[in-house]
């Protein structure tokens, strides 16, 4: 339990029962860890005394009937996936090799922005002076907030069930760069997907014998006053109550209610981006939403490229991209999360903290992300994606690849038809997979020091207006473009339809601050790597013609963008300035082999109504959601924007 809401719970009733009920509890059998996992380091009592503490203060409050320390390791994991099949969660794919598939609840699908809030004493250390507590940008909660919050719901939620005890490093263990955690539930199916996503081993917890802190993240799926009518049997959950809480000064993380992806899966958007944002600001860092890519031209050069993009735009089908200009060769070092830090020599380093792809499934095919496709069909979780009758997986974009013969049923559970009008896999589905699988993973993904990073891409889907590529003018526009980006909505979160939304540096859900001192933090990171700064970039996939058609074939073309761009980092003469920035010069984007030739008036054309309103829209946004707290170097990034756009 969390220093904060121990103390408070204990001084409740029911904390102080709970606490005694622990002591009871820790000296009878029930309490005993299974006879395999009780061994050395595994034992509760063998932990180190940090992690002891939390997990004695946690298991008082949530009462789980057993507690169990993983040690993260393939007998561990079989037993865990057999107990995820007896309890109804997930059922074996015979068609592959040690491959499952979860059905969550269908009220437990995505993550839950609405409920997701960072609690520090003051609402301006979380969210802008422009935003309102709950704003577009955050939603903050007091500590007081937050301990009642924990108070109304914690406090026996893990009755009649396990504790699993995961200690997990973000980050190859022992780097600079990486981060413990200490992740607390009572799901087997968030054990299973963690060792995936992270690195889980007793040698973390020996790590800590020392007494190094460590983020303390606790998990309940929850236990809903009233059972739920509509409940699905072997996923556990309380969505009327569900609630995901960090609290950045003492490192802390509550989530209560659901199981499913990031809302639970703690190390991810809760620990690598909102509290790990936060840790990069104390600590002069970066911690983003990005892709990792290391990128070899044809003459042999290696370069590395981290890519921002809102969810579902393609992150992951670039990170492993299979390049159709020959001679590159594309690795990919992470498809989600970047943590980048400064060397001595003042170079830009990035790990990928995380260690397997937890990426949608849907959109994913053998023609659109091959090497997804290599990766994820051995020592997989999927979820919410179709079932075939032949022991596999289905879902949207896999037509072609469906056998002949095959029955299909979809993620409800439910026999499916092509043709049906319902969605086979949710749209939210997914597969998460180890990373180290993926047939093009770059050979120093998970060196300890990091890889150089070169150039920094922001994106997002834009059908109109926004030309292929463009580069920022400097760092500083750079940030402006970052904080300007926007996209049509996600079905990662809980929004419905298709919206441009803003969506900054593609971290708008998981900004553990003030996004308004988040750009004063990444203004200032140009006074750390001087000249060496990578460059900055924005590229639009999405473009589309007046008859809806999108403009660039994207995928595997895409590196004919990133072959302009290493160029540019090479210093060669192919850019030309614009109103919204660096354009490449006639004649300088490698086109040759495409089946068709693209429009390249229609792809790179800077209609002057829409910046117009752009620039309008994101001054407006910046004034509502921002306020005072936008830093000066951003204000006059737009007025200058503003001024080259009225001269267009
Ligand atoms: C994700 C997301 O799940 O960004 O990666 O929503
Ligand atoms: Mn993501």
């Amino acid at each position: 339990m969390p220093p904060e809401f121990a103390r408070s719970l204990s001084d409740s009733h029911c904390g102080r029962q709970a606490a005694s009920q622990f002591a009871k509890a820790r000296s009878q059998p029930s309490f005993c860890l299974p006879p395999r996992l009780s061994r050395g380091l595994s034992a509760v009592g063998a932990l180190p005394p940090q992690v002891r503490q939390f997990v004695e203060q946690s298991a008082a409050t949530c009462r789980p009937d057993k507690v169990h320390v993983c040690d993260g390791s393939a007998e561990e994991n079989r037993r865990l996936l057999e107990l995820l099949q007896q309890q109804g969660t997930a059922q074996p794919l015979p068609k592959y090799s040690n491959c499952w598939l979860a059905r969550t609840d269908p009220a437990d699908v995505a993550r839950v922005e609405g409920r997701t809030f960072v609690c520090t004493p003051r609402m301006r250390d979380a969210v802008p002076a422009g935003g309102a507590a709950s704003g577009q940008l955050g939603n903050w909660m007091s500590p007081e907030d937050m301990r009642a919050a924990v108070s109304q719901r914690l406090p026996g939620c893990m009755a009649g069930r396990t504790m699993y005890v995961i200690p997990f490093s973000m980050g190859p263990l022992g780097s600079p760069l990486a981060k413990i955690g200490v992740e607390l539930t009572d799901s087997p199916y968030v054990a299973c997907s963690m060792r995936v996503m992270t690195h889980v081993s007793a040698a973390v917890l020996e790590a800590l014998a020392s007494g190094e802190q460590f983020v303390r993240c606790l998990h309940s799926v929850g236990r809903p006053a009233q059972p739920r009518a509509s409940a699905r049997r072997g996923w556990p959950c309380d969505p009327e109550r569900t609630i995901i809480l960090h609290k950045p000064d003492s490192n802390e993380i509550v989530s209560y209610g659901s199981g499913y992806g990031g809302n639970s899966l703690l190390g991810k958007k809760c620990l690598a981006l909102r509290l790990g944002s936060c840790m990069a600001r104390r600590e002069g860092w970066l911690a983003e939403h990005m892709l990792i890519l290391g990128i070899t031209t044809p003459a042999g050069r290696k370069r590395y490229v981290a890519a921002a993009f809102p969810s579902a735009c393609g992150k992951t089908n670039l990170a492993m991209m299979q390049p159709s200009l020959p001679g590159y060769k594309v690795e990919c070092v992470g498809d989600d999360i970047a943590w980048m830090r400064f060397d001595e020599q003042g170079r830009l380093r990035a790990i990928n903290p995380e260690r397997g792809f937890f990426g949608v499934a849907p959109g994913t095919s053998s023609s659109t992300n091959p090497n997804a496709m290599r990766t994820i069909f051995s020592n997989t979780l999927f979820t919410n994606v179709a079932a075939t009758s032949d022991g596999g997986v289905f879902w949207e974009g896999l037509e072609s690849e469906l056998p002949e013969g095959v029955a299909v049923t979809d993620w409800l559970g439910q026999p499916w038809e092509r043709g049906s009008g319902r969605p086979a896999a949710h749209p939210n589905s997914r597969f998460c997979t180890p990373a180290e699988q993926c047939p093009i993973i770059d050979p120093v993904w998970q060196a300890p020091e990091g890889v150089p990073i070169d150039a920094i891409l922001f994106g997002g889907r834009r059908p109109e207006g926004v030309p292929l590529v463009y580069e920022a003018l400097s760092w500083r526009h750079g940030v402006f473009v970052g904080a300007a980006m926007r996209s049509e909505a996600t079905a990662a979160a809980e929004h419905k339809g298709k919206v441009i939304m803003h969506d900054p540096f593609a971290m708008r859900p998981f900004f553990g601050y003030n996004f308004g001192q988040y750009l004063a933090h990444w203004c200032s990171m140009e006074r750390r790597g001087g000249s060496k700064m990578p460059k900055i970039f924005h590229v639009n996939w999405f473009r589309k013609d007046s008859q809806g058609r999108f403009l660039w074939p994207g995928y595997g073309e895409n590196c004919r963008v990133l072959d302009w761009v290493l160029r540019r980092v090479e210093g060669e003469d192919i850019a030309l300035g614009s109103a919204v920035g660096l354009l490449p010069k006639p004649g300088s984007l490698r086109l040759d082999g495409l089946r068709e030739t693209p429009d390249l008036q229609q792809l790179f054309s800077l209609p002057k109504s829409f910046w117009a309103q752009e620039v309008e829209d994101i001054g407006r946004y910046f004034e509502q959601q921002v306020g005072e707290d936008l830093p000066g170097e951003i204000s006059e990034e737009l007025q200058a924007l503003r001024q080259r756009i009225a001269q267009m």
